[in-house]
């Protein structure tokens, strides 16, 4: 009986058909895909270099750096910019770590992106047997992002890339993290039990608006000011709500003062403009409103000397995480929710007469502005020849920046940094990104291949010399992928200066200074970029406009008086020194 049932078996032909198989590697690249993310930025190796090429492979793009550091710092930057997480893919343990630092930085800046890495086997990790770079990654990486994911089963790979994109983009975006295991990557399942576990997220950022009382109580208080202010941060140019900020800002007549990667949301020669009576304004002003913009050290916390008389502010502040509010002084009407539902909301309950700031306010700003502006214009007409001083070497760039507004202006460094950023006006939003809210070295190549890539606009990176050599091997990746990036480094043959000596007359140098003299513009010639060695305002002028009209990678080496910095920029006041002589 048994060999018959047997044989009838045999005899039947089988209907069912072979299914189609799918795996890990592939469904992490459909999940993506569906939802719209479709450019990685990494550094292969085991366990993720096959999936950098299947995912090339599917058309992504995928951007392979010489660090993971600015992989990471590339991806956060593209999340700035298009509002989407952008990707950074690194290996195990010490590829992990190195994108870490971009993915805190990240969520330190409100910036969405996903670090995903490969991670060593569960089960030697966890018995901590000494796998193949072994690491917890997930532990390690909890505290410092906005969340952090594992998957583990090659069916979840949907829901896992849903949830990491929408932590990464709803509320205040920031950092996610999500944790591969090597082998997630070959399991394979069904094709079409694969198709239905991808989620295409509907609505990743919702809309949050703020309570009408809320609103009620921001416009009364703006009403009752004497000398309003209007602070404007990264969050705000993030949004994209350009026109309705603008509205507000020109409806409500109030001045402005924009945050250094805010400016452009509003022209820098806007009339409302503050910028250049920064300190007057920071003092003088009665009712503040912050928009998308954190009290935070950048602001001095929101008290103390720059802030004038202590109980002279009352504040508004639009934010859409409530933790913000009264993080460092009381907040006399917080506005909670999405900038672009709380600006319209304020628009529409300004009404149809709404009175601007008394003439008084807005003329003491209007001449402080003049002052300090024509004060500038002299130091930047100096008939300074060689060598370049920051103020000769800037006003140039500032000439090139007014002439091609379009172009991506990437910014770091301690002079170069400070200098750059009151001296070159920007005149469209999204067009400067630069050190953020940690004042961090590092972020320029990284921030310029993302630029490139995300805009396909040209980029002109203004790096001090040791702001450059964070991320200067990049320069390769620059020149593989042909992207029109300019780079200037203002070479003062070190950090704030060249002049540093060892007091000891020891053979040491002294630890802020470098090789004299360094020649950057050769690494670029190395990799077939072209490399410019710029003495004067001419040079530096001809080799901006050409390498912007070519589009070539090109890095111009500025060469900068070593004496003309100063110790920390404008921030020595946060820079302890000793006091105490010893013999
Ligand atoms: C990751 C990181 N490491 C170190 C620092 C400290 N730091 C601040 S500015 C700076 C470099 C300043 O020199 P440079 O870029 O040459 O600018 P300059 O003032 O000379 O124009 C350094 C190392 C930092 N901000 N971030
Ligand atoms: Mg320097």
């Amino acid at each position: 009986m048994l060999e018959d049932a047997i044989l009838e078996k045999e005899k039947r032909p089988d209907t069912k058909p072979v299914n189609e198989l799918t795996d890990g590697f592939h469904l992490l690249i459909d999940a993506f895909k569906a939802n719209g993310l479709n450019t990685i930025y990494g550094v292969p190796g085991i366990p993720v270099t096959d999936f950098g090429r299947l995912a090339q492979a599917s058309g992504m793009r995928v951007f392979s750096f010489r660090h993971e550091q600015h992989a990471g710092n590339a991806a956060a930057i593209a999340g700035y910019l298009t509002k989407k997480p952008g990707l950074c893919l690194t290996v195990s343990a010490p590829g992990f770590l190195n994108g870490l630092t971009a993915l805190a930085n990240a969520t330190t800046n409100c910036f969405p992106m996903i670090l995903i890495s490969g991670s060593s086997e569960r089960e030697i990790v966890d018995l901590q047997q000494g796998d193949y770079e072994e690491m917890d990654q997930l532990a390690i990486a909890k505290p410092l992002c906005k969340a952090a994911f594992r998957i583990l089963r090659a069916e979840d790979i949907g829901i896992g890339v849903a949830r990491a994109i929408r932590a990464a983009v709803s509320g205040r975006p920031g950092g996610v993290y999500l944790d591969l295991p090597a082998n997630l990557f070959g399991q394979v399942i069904d094709a079409q039990e694969g198709a239905r576990s991808i989620v295409t997220i509907v609505d990743p950022a919702p809309a949050q608006l703020p309570a009408p009382h809320s609103v009620k109580r921001a416009i009364d208080l703006l009403k009752s000011a004497k000398r309003p202010l209007i602070i404007l941060g990264k969050g705000a140019s993030y949004v994209q709500a350009d026109e309705l900020i603008r509205s507000f800002v020109e409806k409500s007549g109030i001045p402005y003062l924009p945050m250094s990667m805010a400016k452009g949301l509003l022209p820098d020669d806007h009339p409302q403009s503050a910028g250049a009576a920064r300190s007057l304004v920071l003092k003088e002003s009665d009712v503040v409103i912050m928009v998308g913009a954190r009290l935070n050290w950048l602001l001095s916390h929101g008290k103390g000397k720059s802030w004038g008389a202590p109980g002279s502010k009352r504040f508004i502040q639009i934010d859409i995480e409530p933790r913000e509010m009264d993080s460092n002084v009381e907040i006399a009407a917080p506005l909670v929710g999405d900038i672009a539902s709380c600006i319209s909301a304020l628009l529409e309950a300004m009404g149809g007469n709404w009175q601007p700031p008394s003439s008084d306010w807005i003329q003491a700003i209007a001449q402080k502005r003049e002052t300090n502006l024509a004060r500038m214009a002299t130091k930047l007409q100096s008939n300074v020849v060689e060598p370049m001083d920051f103020h000769t070497a800037l006003g140039v760039l500032k000439k090139i920046m007014k002439e091609q507004p379009e172009t991506m202006l990437i910014n770091e460094g301690a002079n170069t940094l400070d200098f750059a950023r009151s001296i070159i006006d920007i005149y469209k939003p999204r067009k400067r990104l630069d050190v953020g809210t940690w004042g961090i070295m590092g972020i320029g190549m990284g921030a310029a291949v993302a630029a490139a890539v995300e805009t396909g606009n040209r980029v002109l990176a203004v790096e001090g010399d040791s702001a450059f050599g964070f991320s200067g091997m990049e320069v390769e990746t620059i020149c593989r992928y042909n992207l029109p990036v300019c780079i200037v480094v203002f070479n003062n043959n070190g950090i704030y200066r060249g002049t540093d000596v060892n007091p000891t007359g020891g053979p040491e140098v002294a630890p802020t200074v470098f090789v004299k003299d360094a020649r950057y513009d050769i690494m670029m010639q190395a990799f077939g970029g072209i490399g410019v060695l710029a003495h004067t305002r001419d040079d530096l002028s001809k080799a901006v406009n050409e390498a912007l009209e070519s589009g070539k990678p090109t890095l111009i080496n500025a060469v900068i008086d070593e004496n003309a910095g100063t110790e920390s920029g404008r921030i020595g006041n946060l820079n302890p020194q000793s006091i105490v002589t010893k013999t």
